[in-house]
């Protein structure tokens, strides 16, 4: 796949500071590609610092830089360094979300910086305007996949992958087998060249699913049946499940970020289930966190934005609620039988 850099060469070629900015709560996709873009920009002599609005999952740890000044920045609790970085970059380039929205405490920072911004993401509806170079691309798997296609594209890699330094190949592939729940939704043929290219590049591909996907505690394991068994609701005639978290179950379970990775598939593996929904209360309590996946042609980005103040991609979506935990299972069901019905007018 040839990605168009006309534009952002230029840019690349001008900046001394890059500020890699990912998106609030962030997974697999926005982690790899924010360290994937910094292993390039220094192999290539560009200064960059890599910023994360909140904490990341411990399985991602090993990914982190190990030399202190490369270490990703996290907004809490580190703000004044994310503050500084923002402010002292020439560039900002934004991975895997659509609008500055999704960085939270980081937005009025980045609206304020006069650096050059550049987005390079794969949701629905970008906010392309706030933008000075947008890279977007809906029918790909993740963010990494497309900055693994544009990495391609520059003239200095021209589509040898021998080229790609190895942490940033690591970094690639980890977002990608996340975002595709390790190959199984939102692959396309790209997706495939690009893992097939990687392993070309030398990438070890069980190490790398063990390190992220098999690296869960005991009471991680047990907090999934306890969902499983005790909080799953199935609304038959919707094709329907949801389960709730909240903070009290989280703390006998030791919850930590992350650990909830997964849990809103497993009802999926039901032959007539095709909406999912996962929430989880806040940790201050303050809102829901929604988290829905669906099968085939049922499209829970439309859900997600019509019904619970987010949105995201066809299968996978996410929002929030700003309603009593308790009061979820209720307010999912009438929500999603109302959405189905419409599509049936
Ligand atoms: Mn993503």
């Amino acid at each position: 796949m040839k990605v168009d850099t006309s534009l952002l060469e230029p840019i690349l070629k001008d900046s001394h500071k890059v500020a890699l900015i990912g998106h609030f709560n962030p997974d697999g996709d926005s982690v790899g590609s924010v360290v994937g873009m910094h292993h390039y920009l220094s192999h290539r002599g560009i200064d960059s610092v890599m910023v994360l609005p909140s904490e990341y999952p411990g399985s991602l740890e090993f990914l982190n830089p190990s030399k202190e000044e490369e270490k990703i920045i996290v907004y809490k609790p580190d703000s004044k360094a994310a503050a500084r970085a923002i402010a002292s970059c020439d560039t900002i380039i934004c991975l895997d979300f659509n609008s500055f929205s999704r960085t939270e405490c980081l937005e009025p920072m980045i609206r304020k910086s006069k650096a050059a911004k550049v987005l390079i993401d794969h949701h629905l509806s970008p906010d392309t305007g706030s933008f000075d170079v947008a890279i977007s691309k809906t029918d790909i798997s993740s963010a990494c996949e497309l900055l693994f296609w544009t990495l391609m594209s520059l003239p200095d890699i021209d589509g040898n992958v021998k080229k790609l330094p190895m942490p940033c190949a690591n970094a690639l592939y980890v977002g990608m087998m996340t975002d595709t729940n390790n190959f199984s939704n939102s692959c396309f043929p790209s997706t495939f060249s690009m893992a097939s290219l990687l392993l070309k590049r030398g990438i070890n591909k069980n190490k790398l699913q063990e390190k992220v996907l098999q690296c869960y505690t005991v009471p991680r394991t047990r907090l999934m049946g306890h969902l499983v068994k005790e909080k799953l609701i199935y609304f038959r005639s919707l094709h329907a499940t949801c389960m709730t978290l909240n903070n009290k179950e989280k703390a006998a379970y030791r919850f930590k970020p992350g650990d909830s990775e997964g849990f809103v598939n497993l009802p999926l593996a039901v032959k007539s289930v095709r909406i999912s929904g996962l929430f989880t209360e806040n940790r201050d309590g303050k809102y829901v966190r929604v988290s829905l996946r669906s099968k085939g042609n049922t499209d829970v980005n439309m859900l997600a934005r019509k019904y619970f103040n987010g949105g995201g991609h066809k299968n996978a979506a996410g929002g929030r609620l700003y309603i009593p935990l308790e009061d979820v299972p209720q307010y999912f069901k009438n929500s999603v039988r109302e959405y189905l019905s419409e599509g049936k007018k």
